[in-house]
């Protein structure tokens, strides 16, 4: 076993500085401004604020697998509106982000991890806007993803650099061997989220990923993980992606659905 697929068993994580060049990196910033500037926040906004409307919130959400979405931030920064997130499907809709998502060293790094038959099932612009980019709060990505047997690997690509100040991601080293805390489940329209076990996760042992642009984290589905609210005035963005091995089986009751003209596809 190579000393990396080592690291990442015993931690379920791996901290990789500099992954990204600043070429790669520089366009997909530059990609997120665009995509960014192009949302009408006002149409998005309306689906948020006409409390008549959860329902079509609701959908906004669960229809958003194969999609393009914009995800607003609860708190406004003055009387702005704020993006959260984009997502879900950046990495099948948008060239830019196809390109970004599929490199012979993200696939070799993946292969290394042990994931046999790679899907690329979501990915996700976070933007956590200076002054109100929302705290993130400790789950594993299992949760959302779930397959039989677990394999979702979450891969988070730092575009700013990220530090405690500005809300970097967080993780707790050991923390995928504990076992699967939630369910979130999906029935229709209905979703709800399943006890599987009440321990909080612990307060101390958390490891803060301070890294500069163009770095991955790359983490275990079942690797506990959050972020704090971004107080500061630097951005904080991130591009990330959820990759499940084609070998598992993909619960009928997810929450996240591809249409049919959208099948799922590796790194080719
Ligand atoms: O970027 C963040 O602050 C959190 C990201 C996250 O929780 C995830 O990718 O699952």
């Amino acid at each position: 076993m190579s000393a990396l697929r080592t690291q990442f068993e015993r931690d379920g994580f791996l901290v990789l500085p500099d992954f990204v060049g600043p070429g790669a990196c520089a366009a997909l910033r530059e990609a997120a401004d665009a995509l960014a500037a192009e949302t009408d926040l006002d149409e998005v906004r309306t689906i948020f604020d006409v409390r008549e409307q959860r329902h079509g919130e609701d959908r906004w959400f669960l229809d958003s697998g194969g999609e393009v979405r914009a995800f607003l931030e609860p708190e406004r920064d003055g009387d702005a509106v704020r993006i959260n997130k984009i997502g879900h499907a950046l990495h099948d809709r948008l060239p830019s982000f196809d390109r970004f998502s599929r490199t012979p060293e993200l696939a070799a790094l993946v292969r290394e991890l042990g994931v046999a038959r790679p899907l690329l099932l979501q990915s996700m612009l976070i933007f956590k806007e200076p002054r109100v980019g929302g705290e993130v709060t400790a789950h594993q990505d299992a949760t959302y993803l779930v397959t039989e047997p677990p394999s979702v690997l979450g891969l988070w690509f730092a575009l700013d650099d990220a530090t405690r100040e500005n809300g970097c991601l967080e993780l707790l080293p050991g923390g995928h061997r504990e076992g699967l805390r939630r369910r979130y489940r999906r029935d229709g329209d209905r979703t709800w989220t399943e006890e599987l076990d009440a321990r909080p996760w612990p307060e101390a042992g958390w490891r803060a990923a301070e890294v500069r642009a163009g770095a991955l984290v790359v983490f275990h589905g079942l690797t506990p993980h959050r972020s704090g609210p971004n107080r500061s005035t630097r951005t904080r963005r991130a591009y990330t992606l959820h990759v499940i091995d084609g070998a598992a089986r993909y619960a009928d009751d997810n929450w996240l659905r591809r249409p049919p003209e959208l099948p799922l596809r590796g790194f080719s």
